[in-house]
């Protein structure tokens, strides 16, 4: 598939990292799916509490669930493997086993699901708390679930840069529940990239120096009047724009639960390295920007309906491709509570 800059892509590394990340942006990947040969491991979800375990009833709607692993030393960039989440588990411990393939591979993908809203929060209060986004439309009905939606006659998409979520919060959030409600017939996918590969792949120097900063991260000249959003044509539905963030975090940082480190700046809201200026900053981001969207770093979900995904922002960037003009598409989206974040 081609990739197609966005206006938010465009804008966003313009702001940050400057042209040259478009001209790199290329892309030719494997797809989601799982090898032929493995078994998938049909999970269910009950409606009620939100709790996962394996299919054993009928009185369930059955999962199927496979992870999605980055292989940094992979040209082709991703290598799939699907789970083998042994029958006998209970529900808590196979969503606990869901949340460890999660945080350790970045991102996990549950196929041929029906997910009510309800059964959509109630799955993600399983995780933690839930952060209400206050930037995106919340027309589902329910203030939990975000909408991040682009009509038929709208041009520009949400999340159409490499970035990672609320980055600019004091604790940022922990990922997101991402569900496919109406897509395109074509394109519409979404690229993650893996922030422990890019992070493995620099040289002992730079990990270093790395190690020894921190970063200042915001989303005000995203979503404050005069900021990107306004010049779209999503203008009109983003809220918040009142709202100003900011928050300081470090540049390397160890994942809550595995302990891998990981390169955390981002395109989108990481503006500058604390006690630099922006104009010293621009040069390293700008690198690390290249480096982080690299191909052999990156996996790509490809949505079906009833596709859900689930990530970890600690450990990933997401990009959502807007190639699919003329076309409408509508995801819910739940963002999950964080964890303070240390070197
Ligand atoms: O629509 C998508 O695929 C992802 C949207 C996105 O980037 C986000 O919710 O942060």
């Amino acid at each position: 598939m081609k990739f197609k800059t966005s206006l938010l892509t465009r804008s966003l590394l313009s702001l940050t990292v400057g042209a040259a990340l478009v001209a790199s942006a290329g892309s030719a990947l494997a797809q989601a799916k799982p090898l032929a040969g493995q078994t998938v491991k049909m999970m269910w979800i009950d409606p009620l509490t939100g709790l996962m375990g394996p299919v054993g009833t009928n009185q369930y709607k059955s999962w199927q669930f496979f992870q999605e692993k980055f292989n940094a030393s992979n040209p082709a960039g991703v290598k799939f493997d699907v789970i083998a989440v042994d029958n006998k588990l209970s529900p808590t411990e196979s969503l606990n086993a869901l949340k460890q393939a999660v945080f350790q591979n970045g991102v996990a993908v549950l196929r041929d699901q029906e997910l009510t809203p309800e059964q959509h929060i109630a799955f993600a209060k399983r995780w933690g708390g839930i952060d209400v986004n206050p930037f995106f439309p919340t027309n589902s009905g329910w203030p939990e679930i975000a909408e991040v939606r682009k009509a038929e006659d709208q041009k520009d998409n949400i999340g159409g840069g490499w970035h990672t979520d609320h980055s600019f919060d004091q604790i940022p959030a922990m990922g997101s529940i991402l569900v496919a409600r109406e897509l395109p017939p074509v394109g519409g996918d979404t690229l993650f990239s893996s922030m422990g590969a890019a992070f493995d792949s620099l040289s002992d120097g730079l990990k270093q120096t790395l190690s020894g900063l921190r970063a200042v991260h915001t989303a005000d000249h995203i979503y404050q009047p005069g900021g990107y959003y306004s010049n779209t044509d999503l203008a009109g539905e983003m809220t918040g724009q009142e709202l100003s963030t900011r928050a300081v975090h470090p540049v390397v940082i160890r994942h809550p639960v595995t302990g891998r480190r990981l390169l955390y700046v981002n395109g989108a809201f990481t503006t500058h390295f604390e006690g630099w200026t922006r104009e010293e900053s621009l040069p390293l981001l700008t690198y690390l920007s290249q480096l982080g969207s690299r191909e052999d770093f990156r996996c790509r979900v490809e949505w079906k309906p009833g596709s859900v995904a689930i990530w970890d922002n600690r450990a990933t960037w997401h990009l959502a491709e807007n190639d699919y003009h003329g076309h409408r598409r509508v995801m819910h989206r739940i963002t999950l509570t964080g964890d303070p974040l240390a070197a």
